[in-house]
């Protein structure tokens, strides 16, 4: 009988604790994409102190996530990450206290400022930073260092979508509806994105379409796991984008299928955008892009018979030295077929990073005020300056771009402020790049890990990371959602908003540098009130009880909005504008010393620099290495075999990596990950050439020679 008790009782403890720990669960998010995947981090005893559980209430990913979300909390253990500030000390660099740290960066900041004036000072921040961070690392700039050097990553991700979106519809969201109208959608055109790799979860959105009867096409030069889900697949060449999608625009007004009635109602700029589109024959795109005419007519016929499509672009046509021009040629035929400002259409961009949408809002950008206001518009600089208490003249104006910065490094650029990138491994033409930080006076880098970037530092400052902060993020829908602290940092760690207190105190600030994400983002609010990013009605409780919210929001009454350009397109006179876009080369065609066509992207389990994800014995299993993919026809002509070692060769650089020979992809193109530093890393050969409206870099088409090593 005794015995019975206690098994009852042990039973019903095992029941109480298993309900404990899932009540204990704190709901947050993935520290990686966009897609910012609802998560639960429910506490351990282990080294590693929470572990990932599913929050399945969370709509977009109702549960699911990918590898590298549910391996997430391995780098918030031990010997992954930094937990003592470091200072270099005869070329070494070795641990010091915080106090030593955070003096030696006011006292070098302010030295180089004094010698060299303000805007030897740059500052590099983060599209992975939350909002309050990105907010903050922006308001420093421009009020503590007074310094017109700075920009972020996000350049090298997105910016050309962006540019393009503002050019078009007068504002950039990169979805301008939520995820849940796409399954709505009968036809969705999906232009170099392979989110069954990037954002797994997100693929059930396409899965929904095509159950629904929608049909899905995919546009990449290879025949990724995303591609092998579209009905139709097509695969131009690399930096052929901008002419396929002429071709598709020139076929619809060849065929009588443009809308019109949209045309006239709603839009602006047609009559030269409709010519430019005439100049390029179908049988010249052909050529170009390599794709068949019969599949170009398919795509053109599955779009139109839709009743209502979508574009979404991702990397492959915004990595480009066009990428702004070729989103703008997406977007015209979007616009042209009636495509944009009504019920599951339109065009969207599919962001990549954590805070990719907010931290393109809220100032670190070079041009960029918080609202997405813009620094060079005088009624933007009188808000924030009257905000921030400051005199609106003593704003710096618009600053160069991030590989412009990161170029002019040891030139003009003496000292830089480094928070949340890691440009060693992931900025193009990368051992030039390491040459130009190499080459500065002073570089202060903030990190959760040692990475490349870090071990080039004079100063590397240990930083509280996603589960062990409060702060917001913005997702790919323009959903404003609460990453919660779930566990405390190891001693010796601070946050970024302690390291901008700090510095901002020393630097003669000691007022308007909060360390509570929650003052920061109430700042933020009135910043940017009545701009493009109106966040002044999102609050951290409205958040949790709504599961985000979507901007603008202009106030507390009113309820978000996951639906832009219904009614109006953000423009002056409410109307999109078409722009007319030619097709030209990729900036390094291949030629007969550099024969083959090189892209870059991604693999599954790793991320970006890998900083984070190369610490994760889980994903290093997955994804251990880098590799070049070529076809077996180009194999052959180069004698190599699976497996065996190849150099890729550029005019920037040479790798070695192992060969992967596929067939999915084309025999013109090679294809490389650049999630790895070292000899097989990607960016040694990237062209920096820039896109003239967003400086985006040229990641996605390059000429490389390939030989056996
Ligand atoms: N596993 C993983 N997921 C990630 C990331 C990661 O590093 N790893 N990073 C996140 C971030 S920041 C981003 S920006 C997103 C990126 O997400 P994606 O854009 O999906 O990723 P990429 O692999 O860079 O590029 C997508 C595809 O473009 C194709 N492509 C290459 N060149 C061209 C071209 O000229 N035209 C066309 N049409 N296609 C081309 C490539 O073959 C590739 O399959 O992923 C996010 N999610
Ligand atoms: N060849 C090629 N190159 C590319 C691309 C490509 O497709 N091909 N894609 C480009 C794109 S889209 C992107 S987004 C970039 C990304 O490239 P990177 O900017 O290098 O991005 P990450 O590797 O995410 O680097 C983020 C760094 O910040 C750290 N970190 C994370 N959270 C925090 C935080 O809260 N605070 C601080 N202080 N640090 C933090 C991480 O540990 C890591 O070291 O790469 C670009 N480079
Ligand atoms: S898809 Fe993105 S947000 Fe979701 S778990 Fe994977 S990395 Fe995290
Ligand atoms: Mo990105």
């Amino acid at each position: 009988m005794c015995g019975a008790r206690n098994v009852r009782a042990a039973a019903a403890k095992q029941r109480r604790s298993k309900l404990g720990a899932m009540n204990d669960a704190t709901d947050t998010h993935c520290p990686y994409c966009a897609l910012q995947c609802g998560m639960g981090l429910r506490r351990t005893e282990g080294p590693v102190p929470v572990s990932v559980v599913e929050r399945p209430g969370f709509p977009v990913n109702q549960g699911a996530l990918c590898g590298k979300g549910s391996n997430a909390a391995a780098v918030l253990g031990p010997g992954a990450r930094l937990t003592t500030p470091l200072i270099r000390r005869d070329g070494e660099l070795r641990p010091a206290s915080w106090p030593e740290a955070l003096d030696r960066i006011a006292a070098e900041v302010s030295g180089t400022a004094a010698s060299y004036g303000r805007d030897a000072v740059g500052v590099f921040g983060g599209g992975g930073l939350t909002n309050e961070k990105a907010y903050l690392l922006g308001k420093f700039a421009r009020v503590v260092l007074g310094t017109s050097a700075i920009d972020y990553n996000g350049r090298f991700c997105m910016s050309s979508a962006a540019a393009a979106g503002i050019r078009a519809f007068g504002v950039d969201r990169g979805l301008p509806f939520p995820l849940e109208d796409i399954p709505r959608a009968g036809c969705v055109i999906l232009v170099g994105g392979n989110p069954a790799e990037t954002m797994p979860p997100f693929v059930r959105y396409l899965r929904e379409l095509q159950e629904n009867g929608g049909r899905l096409i995919v546009v990449d030069p290879r025949r990724t796991r995303t591609a092998e889900l579209a009905d139709l697949h097509l695969a131009p060449r690399p930096g052929t984008d901008l002419a396929l999608a002429l071709g598709m625009l020139h076929l619809v007004v060849a065929d009588g299928r443009t809308d019109e009635a949209f045309i006239a109602e709603r839009t602006t700029g047609w009559a030269e955008t409709r010519a430019a589109a005439m100049a390029h024959w179908p049988e010249h795109v052909e050529s170009v892009t390599g794709v068949p005419l019969p599949q170009l007519r398919d795509a053109v016929r599955m779009f139109c018979d839709a009743g209502s499509a979508m574009v979404l672009t991702a990397r492959g046509p915004e990595q480009q030295a066009k990428g702004t021009d070729t989103v703008s040629a997406w977007i015209n035929l979007c616009l042209a077929t009636g495509n944009a400002g009504r019920p599951n259409a339109g065009y969207g961009c599919l962001t990549g990073q954590g805070n990719g949408q907010g931290g393109r809002e809220h100032g670190q950008k070079a041009d960029q005020l918080p609202g997405y206001r813009k620094l060079d518009d005088p009624a933007a600089r009188a808000h924030v300056a009257a905000v921030w208490g400051v005199d609106p003249d003593a704003l710096p104006g618009p600053g160069r771009s991030a590989y412009e910065l990161l170029d002019s490094l040891g030139t003009d650029v003496k000292a830089l402020l480094l928070m949340g990138s890691n440009p060693v491994v992931s900025a193009p033409r990368a051992a030039h790049i390491a040459d130009r930080l190499r080459s500065l006076d002073f570089l202060a880098v903030s990190d959760v890990v040692l990475s490349e970037t870090a071990a080039l530092a004079d100063v590397v400052l240990p930083v509280t990371q996603w589960a062990e902060e409060t702060g917001t993020m913005t997702n790919l829908e323009g959903r404003v959602i609460l990453r919660r602290k779930a566990v405390d940092a190891p001693g010796g760690v601070r946050s970024d908003l302690e390291v901008l207190h700090e510095l901002a105190g020393r630097l003669g600030h000691g007022e308007g540098f909060p360390t509570e994400a929650e003052k920061v983002f109430d700042e933020l609010r009135r910043a940017s009130s009545g701009g493009p990013a109106d966040y002044a009605g999102i609050s951290y409780e409205r958040i949790a009880a709504e599961d985000g919210v979507f901007w603008p929001c202009p106030s507390q009454e009113h309820p978000g909005t996951p639906r832009l350009f219904l009614d109006r397109f953000a423009t002056p006179d409410g109307r999109a504008r078409f722009t007319a876009v030619q097709h030209r080369p990729a900036a390094e065609e291949p030629d007969a010393e550099y024969p083959v066509r090189l892209t870059t992207g991604r693999v599954l389990a790793q991320y970006q620099s890998g900083a984070q994800t190369r610490r994760v014995d889980a994903l290093n299993a997955a994804a251990p290495g880098p590799f070049v993919e070529l076809h077996p026809q180009l194999a052959e002509r180069l004698g190599v075999r699976d497996g065996d070692r190849v150099a890729v060769v550029s005019r920037r650089g040479r790798t070695v990596t192992p060969a992967r020979v596929t067939t999915a992809i084309r025999p013109d193109t090679v294809f490389m990950p650049f999630h790895w530093p070292g000899e097989g890393s990607a960016n040694l050969l990237t062209n920096p050439a820039l896109d003239p409206v967003s400086r985006m870099p040229e990641f996605k088409a390059c000429a490389v020679r390939l030989e056996r090593a």
